[in-house]
């Protein structure tokens, strides 16, 4: 279990009860926060399923935000309150602003990431250390990437970097493209902070980003992207083919690993 009041980010966590669906914690936590900002605080209650191996699993939510009322009540009383699913968590990755230009006759199509905002912190910094990765998936085969350079501490990165990949006329209908927010981490895997998709058989804005690229050849298309969790894409993606396949053909132009 965590606590925490907003804007404070004043975060501690409860002790770990194994194996029980009825927990009894009996631990208090306190935070100080001035009285003429108590109506503004919120005190925000998650309860996690602990995982050992992975990350732990967020089971729901509890958000209070009449503490002043609280302050001015009955001391002790025991307060229950329905857990929600915590959906506030996922919901904000962030947003990617791209364009996209396809040329028929050359069979090149280039990318041109602008910039993100809002991102989703991945560090203890508060912060993020964001790069963009395209991938060309074609058959759920990813058969090239390329990557922007990584911009370090910072939620609203700008780039403008134009990623460029190969595609012929005619296979330009049965391919899509995965973009990638990474963060990168000098230490350990860079994590993905969310992810969008566009191709012909893209979901809702992907496929009108895609259409209207197609409508349009040779002028880059500009759009705004709300970026989703990696396993709402990573479908997409056939893994046990991007390891295998004798096809796979990763390029790697840019100085950092992922
Ligand atoms: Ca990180
Ligand atoms: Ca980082």
């Amino acid at each position: 279990m965590s606590f925490m009041i907003q804007n404070v980010l004043d975060e501690v966590g409860g002790e770990v009860h194994r194996k029980t669906l009825n927990p009894v914690f009996n631990e208090t936590f306190q935070f100080g926060v001035p009285l003429n900002e108590l109506h503004s605080r919120k005190l925000h209650f998650s309860v996690y399923d602990f995982d050992r191996f992975s990350r732990h699993d967020l089971i729901g939510q509890v958000v209070v935000d009449n503490l002043l009322d609280f302050s001015e009540g009955s001391g002790d009383k025991p307060i229950w309150r329905d857990i929600v699913e915590g959906t506030a968590e996922k919901a904000d990755l962030g947003e990617l602003n791209f364009s996209l230009c396809y040329l028929p006759t050359a069979g090149r199509l280039t990318a041109t990431v602008i910039k993100a905002t809002n991102l989703k912190a991945m560090d203890l910094t508060g912060f993020s250390d964001p790069y963009v990765k395209a991938s060309l998936i074609c058959d759920g085969r990813r058969l090239k990437k390329r990557k922007t350079s990584i911009k370090k501490n910072t939620l609203n990165p700008t780039y403008n970097e134009a990623l460029v990949f190969d595609i012929p006329n005619e296979n330009i209908e049965s391919v899509s493209i995965i973009i990638a927010v990474m963060d990168y981490d000098c230490i350990g895997h860079n994590e993905v902070i969310g992810m969008c998709r566009v191709g012909s058989d893209a979901d809702g804005p992907g496929r009108e980003h895609w259409a209207a690229m197609l409508a349009n050849p040779r002028k880059p298309i500009e759009h705004w992207h709300q970026l989703v969790e990696e396993k709402v894409i990573g479908t997409y993606v056939s893994k046990s083919a991007t390891t295998s396949s004798p096809k796979l053909h990763i390029v790697v132009d840019s100085p950092h690993s992922d």
